[in-house]
């Protein structure tokens, strides 16, 4: 924690929504990024040089290097956003920086693009979309064409049943779904009981009995590959693997493998292993509309957005009053 007399020097690495940038400016020495470019790691690097407090999003790669080089003024890393994933947070905490994020403002944003990807891949909806755009609804309507899968009434297995996971839940409940969920840990029985979850303490019993698997946990070494090819193969042919949480957790390139071969029907991916480049593969499966790919656009909407910034202004502001700023990220939480 400091208490510095001058303003801080908050550095923040991508443009932000207008009235965030807006309200950073009143109350700090605050360098923005008009133009939006990704820095490169050298640009970090001299940030880092210099800023009191860094604002980071999940495309600025921080690791142990770069935090090896860190001025002695970097005392807070405000993460905009809530995975931190992308930061060395271990090496971070043993310099003496402290790492915040910005839980709980884009879980129901999170959760709705789960559900739309659920609709999208189970119905179709995207490869519909293109239809009429491309001119190519040249035979109207008939009982077998676009035939999609009912989810009403399906298994929906939902990995890492925090904020997101719970949130999805409920969503899928009034779809009919029945929930089912794996966890570290169990959740409260209430919160079972409320949502009709249903808690698999193996993963892999779990997987082999769903219809549709969503990815809700965050990426951490012990989840690094969790969908790795061998638990992929328990799911059943008819199965669709949903993930908005980051694309570290699944094996991509067995997941493509899977879905070539039709052992998986489907996919709705929203974040990938090495964004933003995608897999070829999973490219073409898009086109043959076997997939949905989003952009990572989870949490993109503007109400959230501005949530996350008012999230980053108040772990700084408190930091630098010299308090303990409300979203830490703490060593048990990695
Ligand atoms: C954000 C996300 O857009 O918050 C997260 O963890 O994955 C996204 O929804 C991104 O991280 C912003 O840095």
């Amino acid at each position: 924690m400091s208490s510095l007399k001058r303003k801080p020097l908050v550095v923040v690495t991508r443009r932000l929504p207008e009235v965030v940038e807006a309200r950073m400016r009143e109350l700090f020495e605050i360098r923005l990024n008009a133009d939006d470019a990704p820095m490169s790691s050298e640009a970090l690097m001299a940030a880092m040089r210099e800023a009191d407090v860094l604002v980071p999003t999940v495309t600025d790669e921080i690791d142990s290097g770069l935090l090896a080089q860190a001025g002695p003024n970097l005392r807070l890393i405000a993460n905009f956003g809530n995975g931190v994933d992308h930061i060395d947070v271990a090496a971070a905490l043993e310099r003496g920086i402290t790492v915040t994020n910005t839980p709980g403002v884009l879980t129901e944003d999170t959760a709705d693009m789960t559900m739309a990807l659920i609709l999208a891949v189970a119905r179709r909806v995207t490869e519909g979309a293109r239809i009429i755009p491309e001119d190519a609804w040249t035979t109207g309507w008939s009982p077998t064409w676009m035939l999609g899968r009912r989810i009403t009434g399906k298994r929906l297995g939902i990995v890492g049943m925090g904020r997101i996971g719970q949130a999805l839940a409920r969503r899928a409940k009034a779809f009919g779904l029945s929930i089912h969920y794996h966890n570290r840990r169990r959740v409260p029985a209430q919160i079972e009981r409320d949502l009709d979850a249903t808690y698999w303490e193996s993963l892999d019993q779990m997987l082999a009995r769903v219809d549709i698997v969503s990815v809700n946990c965050p990426h951490t070494p012990a989840t690094y590959h969790l969908l790795s090819a061998r638990r992929l193969k328990l799911l059943k042919p008819e199965a669709v693997v949903v993930n908005t949480a980051r694309g570290e957790v699944i094996d991509e390139t067995a997941l493509a493998r899977l879905l070539e071969a039709g052992d998986i029907s489907g996919a709705g991916l929203d974040v990938f292993e090495q964004e933003p480049a995608v897999s070829p593969r999973l490219v073409k499966l898009a086109r043959a509309g076997k997939v949905v790919l989003l952009p990572h656009m989870g949490s993109a909407t503007h109400e959230s957005r501005v949530d996350m910034g008012e999230k980053v202004i108040i772990n700084i502001k408190t930091f630098m009053d010299g308090h303990r700023p409300p979203d830490r990220i703490l060593p048990t939480m990695l």
